[in-house]
């Protein structure tokens, strides 16, 4: 593993269009001020963030594959693929590293179909709700972990 950390953020299907429109769930902020948020962050700490999205459950798979080895964690909104994808639940496990599950909106006040994630079991943490900041919680909260264990 790299000498500095490195954190893999994965954002799912439909993320590239936040900011156009549904702001009273989802915010204003564009998916990119949410990973310029976060790299600031990153930035001033000396972490490696990589930061990708896709629409399609096989990159977000295979990309879970290559975290392997390469990242000490995963941030996720898996978006959509949260409430029904056994293929990125199966590509969590695999990963050996610590996971956080991201959600800007609080899934458990919306439509029951969405009450359900398929991959909070296989992660170590689940911030949601918070809206952009939910991401930024995620990523202070993996920087102060990482300070506490040296
Ligand atoms: O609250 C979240 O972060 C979600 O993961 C967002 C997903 C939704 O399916 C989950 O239940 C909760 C939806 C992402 C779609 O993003 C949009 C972007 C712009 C306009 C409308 C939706």
């Amino acid at each position: 593993m790299a000498e500095k950390l490195n954190i893999l953020a994965i954002n799912g299907p439909n993320l590239n269009m936040l900011g156009t429109r549904e702001p009273d769930i989802y915010g204003a902020d564009t998916l990119a001020d949410m990973e310029a948020r976060c790299r600031a962050i990153c930035d001033t700490d000396g972490v490696v963030l990589d930061w990708i999205q896709s629409n399609g459950e096989a990159e977000i798979v295979t990309a879970i594959h290559q975290a392997i080895g390469n990242a000490d964690w995963i941030v996720i909104n898996a978006a959509g693929l949260t409430h029904t994808s056994v293929a990125v639940r199966d590509a969590l496990a695999l990963f050996p590293g610590r996971k956080i599950e991201v959600h800007l909106s609080n899934i458990h006040k919306r439509e029951s179909f969405r009450h359900h994630s398929m991959i909070s079991a296989v992660v170590d943490g689940v911030v949601l709700g918070f809206g952009a900041m939910s991401y930024v919680m995620a990523i202070r909260g993996i920087l102060e972990i990482a300070k506490e264990s040296g």
